[in-house]
């Protein structure tokens, strides 16, 4: 039997389309592959640092900041997720395209795969957690790619040059079986490095083995009434599991315990290292901080309050020995992230912490660690540095940090705000209606909250007792609204007097300004 009679008994169509198809699979497969074995090779060598984590966190840092805000804005926490499911459909678009490039003009398709490996390889030679360990993931991630590629595009090529329906028949089972095992493979290996991501798991035991002291200095009470008792209203002391997260770590930073190290380097007279266990032996405090993201809009939920335990700042810094002409404290995060925070603020009587505890348990993975800052009254992006390494000592006319490089400013003092938390989305009966929230000017503290209805005047609302000037209010007041749709406000009085900002500004470059104002539908 000749090849041209054969041909036409092929089933299902023409076989270049379905070849066409294999192709694609193909591709699909050694990525798939190859980016499986990459991660499940991370999970063991480099835990903190693998491929697709070393590509994520360079399109972190290389996207403009108002498109970084927009995609917090657009899915919140699920950021992180939103691109990582970005990465995956651009390399499952360049992985069926180098499929059916190497079909057609081989190795072209291989050298496509072998490119995105190479992407892999700069990504992780450019981040800060780098290791000569990190290397290997994304070199062997491209060698899979690449070879199961040629392999299975080889079989693909293969049948053409079936001679009879049976031959056919048998290199096309080849190829279902190659592709078909090379997917399951794929699968397997994806769930198995989800799974020993894992270091997470380790590091996660070894948190669980911490044992924090007893603050020497312990936090201030909280005053009776701090907390009203008003559904809806967000609570004094923020829960760490609903405690906002933002940072530019794709993967959570695991760092081990044992293994941190505290340097304080820079302008001091000597330099200082210190380890956890050094830490935890030292005379802790603990104090109730509200933290805020300076990406916060008005309104926004990017702020919560925790009860803190640490190493008062400026021991370290007076251990160390501060050198004339400083004005900055860089503090750098094992990610390689940086915080510029004036030096004043981590020496005046403010208790900016080395913080080892939240709420009364060692820090969470996401919330720093084993070891982050804490200062009260100045954003997150200037301060708050999670997973901290190294405190240089420094001045700004000399070193910038992460955000202040992207256009944000150099000082982050937090701005006096307040947010209506009740009424919330769903309508309320006309008559007597509870208006509640929270408003804060950490370490200034907080004098008056009013509350405005539509164009009226605005009244005094009640201020519950606050924990000290670092921390959020609650104020309840209760309005008297007739059915249809009305407008509340809120604004806030600091404790010199300063009212708030009616002004709008946007949250970039220092922080938003403008009051919190909600529509609500009476019946
Ligand atoms: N290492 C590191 N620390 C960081 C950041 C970061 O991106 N990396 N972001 C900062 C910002 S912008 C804020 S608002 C706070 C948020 O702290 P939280 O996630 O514990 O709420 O962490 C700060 N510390
Ligand atoms: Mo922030």
């Amino acid at each position: 039997m000749s090849t041209r009679n054969a041909e036409p008994r092929l089933p299902a169509g023409s076989p270049r389309r379905g070849n066409l198809r294999w192709a694609a699979a193909a591709g699909l497969v050694a990525a798939g592959l190859g980016v499986a074995a990459g991660e499940l090779l991370a999970a063991g060598v480099s835990p903190s640092l693998s491929p697709v984590s070393g590509v994520g966190s360079v399109v972190i840092d290389a996207v403009p900041g108002p498109v970084k805000d927009a995609a917090i804005a657009l899915f919140g926490t699920a950021d992180k997720a939103a691109l990582l499911v970005g990465m995956g459909l651009v390399i499952a678009l360049a992985a069926v395209g180098a499929g059916l490039l190497e079909l057609r003009r081989p190795p072209l398709g291989a050298a496509v795969l072998g490119l995105f490996g190479a992407a892999g390889l700069a990504a992780v030679l450019s981040r800060q957690q780098f290791s000569i360990l990190a290397l290997l993931p994304p070199v062997a991630a491209g060698a899979v790619a690449v070879l199961v590629l040629r392999a299975l595009t080889a079989r693909i090529r293969d049948l053409a040059a079936a001679r009879t329906p049976e031959d056919a028949a048998v290199r096309r089972r080849t190829v279902l079986t190659s592709v078909g095992g090379g997917t399951a493979v794929a699968l397997l290996g994806a769930a198995l490095a989800g799974i020993a991501r894992g270091g997470q798991v380790g590091v996660t035991a070894l948190r669980e083995t911490v044992r924090l002291p007893m603050p020497v200095r312990p936090a201030a009470a909280v005053p009776a009434g701090a907390e009203l008792a008003v559904n809806g209203l967000a609570p004094l002391v923020t829960p760490a599991a609903d405690f906002y997260r933002i940072d530019t770590a794709l993967s959570v930073p695991l760092v081990d315990p044992d293994q941190w190290r505290l340097r304080i380097t820079g302008m001091v007279d000597r330099e200082v290292e210190l380890s956890y266990a050094e830490l935890l032996a030292q005379p802790l405090q603990e104090s109730y901080v509200t933290l805020t993201c300076v990406s916060n809009e008005v309104g926004g939920d990017l702020i919560g309050n925790a009860r803190w335990l640490g190493m008062p700042v400026r021991d370290l810094l007076a251990r160390a020995g501060v050198r004339p002409g400083a004005d900055m404290v860089l503090s750098t995060s094992r990610d390689g992230w940086s915080a510029s925070t004036p030096l004043e603020a981590l020496t005046d009587d403010r208790d900016a912490l080395l913080a080892v505890g939240m709420n009364g348990e060692p820090l969470p993975l996401e919330h720093g660690f084993p070891v982050r800052m804490v200062v009260p009254g100045l954003y997150g992006y200037v301060s708050a540095t999670k997973w901290v390494t190294e405190l240089r000592v420094t001045r700004f006319a000399d070193e910038t940090a992460y955000w202040t490089d992207r256009g944000w400013g150099e000082r982050g003092p937090i701005k006096l705000s307040s947010r209506i938390d009740v009424p919330g989305r769903s309508p309320v009966t006309a008559g007597a209606v509870t208006v509640a929230g929270v408003a804060w000017a950490q370490h200034t503290g907080i004098s008056a909250v009013q509350v405005r209805v539509d164009d009226g005047a605005w009244q005094d609302a009640e201020l519950a007792p606050g924990i000290s000037a670092d921390t959020w209010r609650q104020y309840r007041t209760s309005v008297d609204l007739a059915a249809g749709e009305h407008r509340i406000a809120v604004r806030a009085v600091d404790a010199n007097g300063v009212r708030q900002a009616e002004e709008k500004r946007p949250v970039l470059p220092d922080g938003a300004t403008g009051l919190h104002t909600i529509r609500v539908t009476v019946r």
